[in-house]
C-alpha cells in the first residue's frame, strides 16, 4: 500500500513525500478541501524527526492513525456488520 502511494504521490521520485506531495495524497484520501495550513499543523505532527519531509515510516503511522479516524470501532478489529443470515444466496 505504501509503495502504492509512493509511485502516486512522490512526483520528484526522491522517495520521501515533501509537504506539498503530502498535501495532495491527504487531498485525495481525506478531505479535498483541507487547507495547506490546517494541514501544515497535522504534517509537522507526522513528520516526526523534523526533516521536512514524510518518509515511509512516518507515512505508516500516518495511516495507521488514519484508519482510525474513519473506522472510529474502540479497538475491535471484527467487524461483522450484516448480521442477517445469508438466505437465499443472493446478494454476492
Ligand atoms: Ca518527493
Ligand atoms: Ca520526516
Amino acid at each position: 500500500m505504501i509503495e502504492a502511494i509512493w509511485q502516486k504521490y512522490d512526483d520528484d521520485g526522491n522517495g520521501t513525500l515533501d509537504f506539498q506531495e503530502t498535501l495532495k495524497f491527504v487531498r485525495d484520501i481525506i478531505d479535498e478541501n483541507i487547507t495547506a495550513e490546517a494541514f501544515q499543523d497535522v504534517f509537522e505532527e507526522f513528520d516526526t524527526d523534523n526533516s521536512g519531509t514524510i518518509d515511509k515510516d512516518e507515512i505508516a503511522v500516518f495511516i495507521s492513525k488514519i484508519e482510525h479516524m474513519f473506522h472510529e470501532s474502540p479497538g475491535k478489529s471484527t467487524v461483522v456488520e450484516h448480521k442477517a443470515p445469508n438466505k437465499n444466496n443472493e446478494g454476492l
